[in-house]
C-alpha cells in the first residue's frame, strides 16, 4: 500500500474515463526516438513507462513511424523539422524548452516532441505525460515552452550524518556510509521525479556546512549521485564550508585576498571537476548565524563570493552566495540587515556570481512583505531562495500548500521600475538584462516512505519546480495538475482539494500569526507558540523582540518614527505600508505598532480583528477537516487515513496557538475576547 505515496504525482495507473482512454488509444500507438545518448534514453524510457501505464498496454519503441508515433529528437536527428519551425522559434527554445507538435509525417498522424538539446525533449516527454495525466485533449497540439529561469534548484539542508536541519520527514535520503558503491533506488526516483517538474540542479549539503564534503572520499560519494542524476539534466552542487582551507587544507587563514588560499580553492574545484565534470559549483552560508565568512578576515561578502567565483569560473561553475545574514552585535532591526550590507556591493560581483535571497526579510515566516533586496541591486542576479520545508508552518504535520505564499512575493511589484519589476521579472533577469537567473526551495524531503512526510508537502516541492519553470502559472492552476497526478481527476475531488488547498496558507496565518505578526513561535525547534518568550541568547531571535506588545498595543514601527525599514523600499512601495490607516491589513504589525482601540477599515478594534482572526483560523481548520472527510470514497485508504491524523492534529494545534496568542495578548489589551467567542482558559 505503502506505495502510494512514495510514487508522488508520476502514478500513471491506467485512465480511468473509458472514452478518453479509447481516444488516447488510438492517439499513441507507439514511440520513435533517436535515443543516442543518455538523456534521450532516459525521455524515451519515462515516457514508455508512463505511457504503458496510462493506457494499460505496451507502447513499444520502434524505428518505424506509423499512426499514432510519438516522435523524439532533435532537429540534427530529425532534418524536416527545420522546415516545420522557423529559426527563431527552435532559438527562443535555448537549451532546455521544448516543442509538442500534432503533425502529418510520411503521410501518417504522429506527435512531435523536440527542442535544441536533448533535455528539451526530457522535459517535453514528461510535459506530455502530464497531459494525460491530467486528461486533457492531444488531438491537435501546438505546445512551445521554455524555462523563464535558468537555475531550478533544491537546497538540502543534510547533514553527513544524515540528520536534516529543519527536516521533518524522516533522516537524509543521501545514504553517505553507503555510497559510492550502493545506488539506492530513491536516486533515481528522486531524478525522476525533479526532471518532470523542471528541477534541473541540487544542493546536496547543509548551508551550515561541513568541509569533510570537499574531501576526496566523500567527493566519490557525491560524483556517484551526479552520475544517477545526469541522464536527467540534473547538475550537483555543494555547499563550501568558507574555513575548509584551514580545517581541511592545513592553512593558516582562509582570506579569500590571501594567494594560498586562493590556490588552495581553485586546486579543490580542479579536483571536484575533474570527478563531476558538469559539478554546478557552490552556495554559500558566511558571517551568519556562526558560519565562518570573509568577514573573519576583514573583507566584504564580494571578495570571499569572487574568490571562490574565480576558482569555478573556468570550469564554467556558479556561485550562489548568500544574502541571510544579520549580527547579533548590530542594534539595527534584523530586518534592515542584509539590505545594508549588501546594496552597497552591487556592481562588486563577478558575472558567475548570483546572491540567493530569502523570500522575505526575517526567515520564512507564514508571511512576510517581500525582501527589500530585489530591485535593489539592479547588477546583479539576485536568486530566489524558498522554504520547502515547514520549519515555521506547522512542519510536516500541517497542511499548507506555499503556491499561495509563493505567488503573493513574485507578484509584488518592486517598483524599482516604471515597470518590468515585479518580483518575478527581477528573479527571472528581464528586469535588468541577467542571462544567470535562479530559485531555489529549501528541502522538504527525507527518507520517509512517502518523501515529504506529509502527504501534502509533495504540492511544495512540485510547486517549487513548476513555478521556477514558468511563474506565471497560478496557485491554482498548479495545484490542480498536482492533484490530479498524485490523487485523482474526479471533479469532485479536484474541485474540493483544490479549494482547500487554497485556503490552507491564509487560514495557517489565522491561527499562527495574523495581521502581520511574525516570529512569535517556540524558541529552537520553532515549533508552536511562544510568544512571551524572551530568553534567547540574542535579542533578535525572541518573540517578544518582534511582537512589542505592551499596554499600548502591539506590531514593530518600521516607519520614520520607527526602525525605518520602510526607507529600504522603493517611495511607492513605502506609500503602501508606511499609514496604519491604508496599510493593507495582512501587514499592519510588520510596519506599526498599533494600539489596541484602533479602529481598522472593517470597523472593528485591533483587539477584536485579532481575536476574530483565531477563532476563524481555528474555525476554518474544521472545515478543512469537514472537507477531507467527505473524500474517502476517491482514494486509497492509507493517504486518505494520514491526512485525517494530521489534521486532527493541526485543529488541536490551531486551537493551541489560539488560546497562546490570545491569552498572552490580552495580558496587554486587557480586553474581553468579543462577545459571541468562547474565552479559552
Ligand atoms: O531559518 C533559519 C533556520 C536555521 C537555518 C537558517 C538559514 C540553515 O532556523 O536552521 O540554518 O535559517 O537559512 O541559514
Amino acid at each position: 500500500i505503502a506505495e502510494d505515496g512514495y510514487r508522488l504525482w508520476l502514478r500513471y495507473n491506467t485512465i480511468d474515463n473509458a472514452t478518453l482512454l479509447q481516444q488516447y488509444r488510438l492517439q499513441i500507438t507507439s514511440i520513435n526516438c533517436a535515443a543516442d545518448n543518455d538523456i534521450l534514453k532516459a525521455a524515451q524510457q519515462e515516457l514508455q513507462t508512463g505511457l504503458s501505464g496510462l493506457l494499460g498496454r505496451e507502447i513499444p519503441a520502434q524505428k518505424a513511424v506509423t499512426n499514432g508515433t510519438i516522435l523524439m529528437g532533435l532537429p540534427t536527428h530529425l532534418p524536416f523539422i527545420h522546415q516545420l519551425v522557423d529559426d527563431t522559434a527552435l532559438a527562443r527554445l535555448g537549451e532546455e524548452g521544448f516543442i509538442i507538435r500534432t503533425i502529418r509525417h510520411e503521410g501518417k498522424n504522429v506527435t512531435l516532441i523536440t527542442g535544441n538539446k536533448e533535455a528539451g525533449i526530457l522535459y517535453g516527454a514528461f510535459h506530455f505525460l502530464r497531459l494525460l495525466q491530467t486528461q486533457q485533449p492531444i488531438t491537435s497540439l501546438n505546445i512551445s515552452s521554455a524555462p523563464k529561469i535558468h537555475l531550478r534548484l533544491l537546497n538540502h539542508w543534510d547533514n553527513l550524518n544524515r540528520t536534516v536541519e529543519r527536516g521533518y520527514a524522516g533522516c537524509s535520503i543521501w545514504d553517505w556510509q553507503r555510497l559510492p558503491g550502493y545506488i539506492d533506488q530513491r536516486y533515481l526516483d528522486y531524478a525522476r521525479a525533479n526532471a518532470s517538474i523542471g528541477i534541473n540542479g541540487t544542493v546536496l549539503t547543509n548551508v551550515n556546512a561541513n568541509a569533510m564534503i570537499l574531501t576526496a572520499p566523500w567527493l566519490q560519494k557525491v560524483a556517484a549521485l551526479a552520475r544517477v542524476f545526469r541522464p536527467y539534466n540534473i547538475k550537483v552542487y555543494l555547499t563550501a564550508r568558507f574555513s575548509a582551507p584551514v580545517e581541511i587544507g592545513k592553512l593558516k587563514t582562509a582570506d579569500p585576498l590571501n594567494d594560498q588560499v586562493q590556490k588552495w580553492w581553485k586546486d579543490k574545484a580542479d579536483e571536484i571537476y575533474r570527478l563531476i565534470p558538469d559539478f554546478g559549483g557552490f552556495l554559500v552560508k558566511a558571517n551568519s548565524e556562526g558560519q565562518p565568512g570573509p568577514q573573519s578576515y576583514q573583507r566584504t561578502h564580494a571578495d570571499g563570493a569572487n574568490m571562490l567565483a574565480d576558482a569555478v569560473a573556468p570550469h564554467g561553475g556558479i556561485v550562489m552566495w548568500r544574502a541571510f545574514v544579520y549580527s547579533s552585535e548590530s542594534p539595527e532591526d534584523r530586518f534592515k540587515q542584509a539590505y545594508n550590507e549588501f546594496k552597497p556591493l552591487d556592481g562588486q560581483f563577478r558575472k558567475n556570481v548570483l546572491i540567493q535571497v530569502k523570500n522575505g526579510p526575517i526567515d520564512f515566516q507564514p508571511r512576510e512583505p517581500f525582501h527589500p533586496l530585489f530591485g535593489a541591486m539592479p547588477q546583479t542576479p539576485l536568486m530566489m531562495e524558498y522554504q520547502l520545508t515547514q520549519e515555521y508552518t506547522g512542519f510536516a504535520t500541517h497542511l499548507v500548500y506555499l503556491g499561495p505564499l509563493f505567488k503573493e512575493i513574485l507578484n509584488a511589484d518592486t517598483h524599482a521600475k516604471s515597470n518590468n519589476s515585479s518580483v518575478a521579472q527581477i528573479v527571472e533577469g528581464t528586469a535588468d538584462n541577467h542571462t544567470l537567473s535562479g530559485m531555489a526551495g529549501v528541502s522538504n524531503i527525507g527518507s520517509d516512505i512517502n518523501w515529504t512526510g506529509h502527504p501534502f508537502g509533495q504540492a511544495n516541492w512540485y510547486t517549487l519546480g513548476r513555478l521556477a519553470w514558468d511563474n506565471t502559472l497560478t496557485a491554482q492552476q498548479i495545484a490542480n495538475e498536482w492533484i490530479r497526478q498524485t490523487f485523482s481527476n474526479k471533479q469532485a475531488f479536484v474541485d474540493t482539494v483544490q479549494k482547500l488547498m487554497l485556503a490552507s496558507r491564509e487560514i495557517m496565518v489565522n491561527y499562527m500569526t495574523p495581521l502581520g505578526l511574525h516570529h512569535i513561535m517556540g524558541y529552537g525547534h520553532h515549533y508552536g507558540p511562544a510568544p512571551w518568550y524572551n530568553k534567547a541568547p540574542r535579542a533578535d531571535w525572541n518573540p517578544v523582540y518582534f511582537h512589542k506588545a505592551d499596554s499600548i498595543g502591539i506590531g514593530f514601527n518600521r516607519t520614520a518614527t520607527g526602525s525605518n525599514a520602510l526607507a529600504q523600499y522603493q517611495p511607492a512601495v513605502q506609500q503602501q505600508f508606511e499609514h496604519m490607516a491604508t496599510c493593507p491589513e495582512q501587514f499592519l504589525l510588520w510596519f506599526h505598532h498599533v494600539p489596541w482601540n484602533y479602529k481598522l477599515q472593517s470597523g472593528k478594534t485591533l483587539w477584536e480583528t485579532l481575536c476574530i482572526k483565531y477563532y476563524s483560523g481555528v474555525d476554518s481548520v474544521r472545515w478543512m477537516q469537514r472537507s477531507w472527510n467527505g473524500l474517502q470514497r476517491f482514494i486509497d485508504e492509507e493517504r486518505f487515513k494520514q491526512v485525517q491524523q494530521l489534521l486532527a492534529i493541526q485543529e488541536q494545534e490551531a486551537v493551541w496557538w489560539r488560546n497562546a496568542c490570545v491569552l498572552y495578548f490580552q495580558t496587554f489589551s486587557n480586553k474581553p475576547v468579543p462577545a459571541g467567542y468562547e474565552q479559552p482558559d
